[in-house]
């Protein structure tokens, strides 16, 4: 299955500022085997390019911003991740792609798996295959 949404997570703030807590079970769709971060990203730099076999994904800009592009293999769809409380989960074949990364940008990702090169999907080509196998 192939899907994407937004998930919203709650801000528990207080006169001292704000804290967002993500608790597997709770606020994630799956168990986190993984967590990764991307930041310090050069300017102009576009980063992805690749769909997945199985892992689930839950992407968090907890600072600065960032354009994800997905693509299900029928339409495309931009999404702007540009709030700390917003978390955008992916699962199954989207082929994504990251650009316009703000200089401050720091990308938070939280995965149903542990790293496996063999669960990518590099080529474009390869993916629509994929997709059309699928459906
Ligand atoms: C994804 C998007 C949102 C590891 O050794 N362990 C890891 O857990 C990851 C994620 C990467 N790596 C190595 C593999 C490459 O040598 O780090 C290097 C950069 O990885 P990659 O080119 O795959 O990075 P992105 O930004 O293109 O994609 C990453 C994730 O790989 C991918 O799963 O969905 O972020």
């Amino acid at each position: 299955m192939a899907d994407y949404k937004l998930i919203d997570f709650q801000i528990k703030g207080d006169e001292r500022g704000s804290l967002i807590a993500i608790e597997g079970g709770y606020d994630i769709p799956f168990d986190i085997k993984r967590v990764y971060y991307i930041f310090d990203t050069k300017k102009g730099v576009e980063r992805g390019f690749h769909a997945h076999l199985n892992l689930k994904q839950v992407c968090i800009a907890v600072k600065g911003s960032c354009t994800f592009v997905l693509d299900d293999g029928k339409r495309r769809e931009e999404i702007r991740l540009d709030r700390p409380n917003k978390g955008l989960f992916i699962e199954g074949l989207i082929w994504r792609e990251m650009k316009d990364f703000s200089p401050d940008c720091v990308l938070v990702v939280l995965a149903s798996e542990h790293y496996d090169e063999n669960d990518y999907i590099r080529d474009y080509n390869k993916f629509l295959k994929e997709v059309k196998n699928d459906s």
